[in-house]
């Protein structure tokens, strides 16, 4: 039960502590009340407390202004979305660090009802009270906060997963809204995420691991007291341990002086790589020797008033620092009886020994008991900051003897209980019911715990421990038989059957058939491989739309995990014959090298295991059965897929192993959507391996595309986003944007296919659906845009499809905005050379009085629509993603939208009947011998 107590003016306040705390009136400020709460939700747009669903936080609008050039990130949000706390969650998403400095105004209601004393981190404790206007604002953490609070798992993933990426602290112990209605919430006070961290990967020496498996020590920072000479913890924090990025946001920048009204409690993680030379400059190269990751844990607000956020950090912690302030509005008695509290609630948590505890001790605040507190908390340490030089190194000192300290593995065999409480630890072992820390939890739900998470978590693991019993290299032949047996062999052989099918198409087609029975056979001789499956989708098609959200995402994060543990230690000897300089190698000692990558990276391919291979076998399991007499047991599939895919899951259209497109699923699947689909545009992105395409539209779009294992996207993923309808209730059809993620071109696993076949069937795949197309290049030089945009829009003409042109825009990668000037010359001279390649395919299949110019086949002017994307990441050492990149991502929806509204939308009919002709013209054509033939013929 929250406490309540009624306050001087008759306002009922809700601690976000234990009922123990006695409420001080002077510091309401640190209890939210429902009104309080209810007050600042409406602010945001919300008008009750409700869950925000990730596909509602992706949607897209039409009416979104175009974002000017070098625009100040202080801005009103009401400009960007009609819901200012959709507005904030996509700032967050697209990773502008603009959801920092959203200007909201304070409500007038809490304006009035303002402490008059509000002692914020990083103030002086004296009072202030001029009217400052920073505190009339709502404070960028209460935002944060009221965000998490209101968002469903999923979102709350992509959210933090954001946070993560642009280096900034996660909230990981979140107060519970006192309007939050749901069961496992009721009576709790605080929240602790942990599956909300579960889509986050950390990059270590090279190589990715799931962030709550990654282990790591964590080491917390808290404060009691308010701190003299404006002294911020957060800003020193920054400074010792994250090369002065602003990770934990503080008092010093735009809106930090704003008062927190909801967020005072909260505890927000970020990870940080130590080096334990101090003042050695630290290189990712240091790593195996002198850098060593820790995860940062930092309360906010004074902790004496969060005594449940103190234990857990005492329980969890191997070091706590502590920054020691004065409290002006309490005695000498009182302030160190609130400081030995805090001490005790980390040095002694629940039975174990605790943190150890550093105090950081403020010149002013007198401590006459310290010898009896030295006493009965032999873990802490003192530190006068008046003798040590500068808060930073005391910090830095600090950090580094914890981290050099800790350098035992997770289990020593024979470690003390001392040592085994050090030793490093990852988040999921934290919360492990038997971990003998059931009572540091009491009063905090953990998000796992949930009703939506729950059920789908259980069906997810029942279908991973399929794959998890296997051993690694056969597993996924054992449980995607037909996916990954006989389908190489029968999409090898329908390619085959349509080029040649004048000739052999008889022969081409009863061997199809036989492959088909194969399957079909396959299945009847082990039905328990499909039918575990099949019993997983038919669950999950009786879950809400939410749970099966989370089930899909905890499976791919399930299989990811499998994945990365097979694929690490081979992505380890793939580096190491990478970076074995070939200078003094014969052709002998090369050849021999390459076979052994060749070799690794087949193993790769086997080994490496997602959603999508789920989903192939799926479509196959379909495909084989819908023609039987078992039709029944698959009849309900595409319906169950029709509605993942509306709700956001990606979807595989080309499969990029086999070079097959499962054209009965899909068509299945869309006859399902379409009577919920009102019109579809697409946007596809092609550009070379690598070159950030799938980052790209992931930063633009929120997307889900793969890029967080560091493995490549293979074939054609797609994926839909609503548009915002103004009536948004019931079921009337929905606008989408149609995102296709494609295959990066020049893969060198395939250079030895010399005709560039594969590169040009993508490229002609991706222009043939799409109504726009980004064309990604990384740097500056556009050489490969002279060789397969041609090469594409020869085949395009080839087909003669009557498919409106499609408008392409040239995105370059890692290059600054003001490069275009001087580039101008240079694409000028480069849209003459294109506009002349097409004449010549034109002229070849008589087309040339529709298609006299590339603008007629493709709507390109590489003067206004090349635009540029600056570093994806900032420089440094911390490895995170610049704003300015998010910034570009944020501009670039708007151009992206605005070209899209030309167009006027295709039904899903229109849109399937093109794919499947353009498929079948893919595999007829021979791209690359008749684009040779023509350019002779020009020569
Ligand atoms: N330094 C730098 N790295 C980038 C940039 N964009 C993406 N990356 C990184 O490059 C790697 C590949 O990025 P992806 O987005 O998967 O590239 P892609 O073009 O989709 O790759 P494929 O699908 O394999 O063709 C990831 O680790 C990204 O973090 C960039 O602009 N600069
Ligand atoms: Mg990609």
């Amino acid at each position: 039960m929250p406490c309540s107590k009624r306050s001087s003016v008759g306002v009922k306040y809700y601690s976000t502590e234990s009922e123990s705390i006695q409420l001080n009136p002077s510091k309401i400020d640190r209890f939210v009340t429902p009104a309080m709460d209810m007050e600042l939700q409406s602010c945001l747009g919300l008008r009750k407390f409700r869950k925000i669903t990730l596909l509602e936080a992706r949607s897209l609008s039409w009416t979104n202004e175009l974002a000017k050039e070098g625009e100040t990130p202080r801005r009103s949000v009401t400009r960007e979305h009609p819901t200012p706390i959709i507005a904030f969650m996509q700032d967050v998403i697209a990773t502008t660090g603009a959801y920092r400095h959203i200007d909201l105004p304070l409500p007038e209601k809490l304006r009035t009802e303002s402490d008059e004393t509000e002692i914020e981190e990083g103030e002086d404790g004296e009072e202030d009270n001029q009217e400052n206007l920073n505190t009339m604002k709502i404070h960028p953490h209460d935002i944060l906060t009221i965000a998490l609070q209101n968002s469903e798992p999923s979102l709350r993933q992509l959210l933090l997963g954001r946070l993560f990426q642009m280096g900034h602290g996660m909230p990981v112990v979140l107060p519970v809204s006192p309007l939050a209605t749901t069961g496992e919430l009721r009576g709790k006070n605080l929240e602790l995420l942990v599956w909300a961290l579960r889509n986050t990967d950390v990059k270590y020496r090279d190589l990715y691991h799931s962030l709550v498996e990654f282990q790591a020590q964590f080491i917390g920072f808290i404060r009691v007291g308010s701190l003299h000479d404006n002294l911020s913890k957060s800003k020193v924090i920054n400074e010792a341990l994250f090369e002065k990025h602003d990770t934990f946001f503080h008092s010093e920048l735009p809106f930090g002086e704003a008062s927190r009204r909801v967020s005072n409690g909260i505890i927000e993680m970020a990870w940080a790589k130590i080096s334990v030379s101090p003042g050695r400059e630290t290189r990712d190269s240091d790593e195996r020797g002198s850098v060593k990751p820790v995860f940062i844990l930092n309360l906010r607000g004074d902790a004496a008033f969060y005594p449940t956020q103190v234990q857990l950090l005492g329980k969890i912690c191997s070091l706590v620092v502590l920054f020691l302030g004065n409290d002006p509005t309490q005695s000498l008695e009182e302030g160190d009886h609130a400081l030995s509290e805090v001490v005790s609630g980390l040095t002694y948590a629940s039975g174990t020994k605790g943190a150890r505890c550093t105090i950081l001790k403020d010149r002013r605040r007198a401590l006459p008991n310290i010898d009896r507190l030295r006493r009965n908390n032999p873990n802490m340490k003192f530190v006068n900051l008046q003798k040590v030089n500068h808060p930073i190194k005391a910090v830095r000192d600090e950090v580094c003897e914890a981290v050099t300290r800790a350098k035992r593995s997770k289990s020593p065999t024979n470690a003390t209980d001392v040592e085994m409480l050090f030793a490093w630890k990852d988040v999921e072992e934290i919360i492990n019911p038997t971990n003998s820390v059931d009572d540091v939890f009491r009063g905090v739900a953990i998000d796992m715990d949930s009703e939506a998470i729950v059920e789908p978590r259980a069906l997810a693991e029942k279908c991973v421990a399929e794959f998890t019993r296997r051993e690694t290299g056969s597993r996924k032949k054992e449980c995607l038989p037909l996916s990954t047996g006989v389908l190489p062999n029968y999409a090898k052989n329908e390619q085959d059957k349509r080029k040649q099918n004048v000739i052999h198409g008889r022969d081409m087609e009863e061997r199809q058939k036989s492959l088909r029975s194969k399957q079909v056979r396959y299945i009847k001789d082990k039905p328990g491989i499909s039918q575990n499956l099949l019993n997983f989708v038919e669950t999950l098609s009786r879950m809400s739309a939410e749970q099966i959200t989370n089930s899909l995402f905890y499976l791919r994060a399930k299989l990811d995990n499998l994945s990365t543990q097979a694929l690490n230690p081979l992505r380890e000897k793939k580096l190491e014959l990478l970076n074995i300089s070939a200078k003094n190698d014969d052709m002998e000692r090369r050849n021999e090298r390459k076979l052994r990558l060749i070799e690794v990276e087949k193993k790769m391919r086997q080994s490496s295991l997602g959603i999508e291979n789920i989903f192939r076998e799926l479509a196959q399991i379909y495909e084989c059965r819908i023609g039987t007499d078992d039709k029944s047991t698959v009849s309900g599939l595409p319906e169950t897929m029709a509605s993942m895919i509306l709700d956001g899951i990606p979807l595989e259209l080309l499969d990029g192993d086999n070079g097959y497109i499962p054209m009965t699923w899909l068509k299945a699947i869309f006859n399902c959507m379409k009577s919920r689909v009102r019109k579809i545009w697409v946007l596809s992105v092609i550009g070379i391996q690598s070159s950030g395409k799938s980052t790209m539209l992931n930063t633009i779009f929120g997307s889900d595309f793969l890029v967080r294992t560091g493995s490549c996207t293979k074939g054609v993923y797609m994926q839909f986003f609503p548009f915002q309808c103004s009536n948004e209730e019931g079921e009337s059809p929905k606008d989408y944007l149609v995102l296709l993620d494609i295959e990066g071109l020049r893969a060198p696993e395939f250079s030895d296919d010399y005709s560039g076949r594969r590169d040009n069937e993508l490229a002609t795949f991706a222009i043939g659906l799409a109504d726009l197309i980004l064309l990604n290049v990384m740097g500056e030089t556009p050489s490969d845009l002279k060789d397969f945009l041609p090469t594409a829009l020869h085949g395009l003409i080839r087909m003669n499809e009557g498919k409106k042109s499609p408008n392409v825009v040239i995105i370059h990668q890692n290059v600054r905005e003001d490069a275009h000037k001087s580039r101008l010359h240079g694409l000028k001279k480069m849209q003459e050379v294109l506009d002349e390649m097409p004449v010549a395919a034109a002229k070849e299949k008589d087309l040339l009085k529709k298609v006299r110019r590339f603008y007629d086949g493709m709507k390109l002017n590489l003067t206004e629509d090349t635009y540029y994307f600056p570093s994806l990441l900032r420089s440094g050492n911390l490895c995170i993603h610049s704003e300015e990149y998010g910034c570009k991502a944020k501009q670039m929806k708007s151009v992206i939208l605005e070209k899209l509204r030309v167009f006027s939308g295709r039904n899903l009919n229109i849109f399937s009947r093109h794919l499947e002709k353009l498929w079948e013209a893919i595999m007829k054509e021979d791209f690359a011998f008749n684009f040779r033939n023509v350019m002779e013929m020009v020569a």
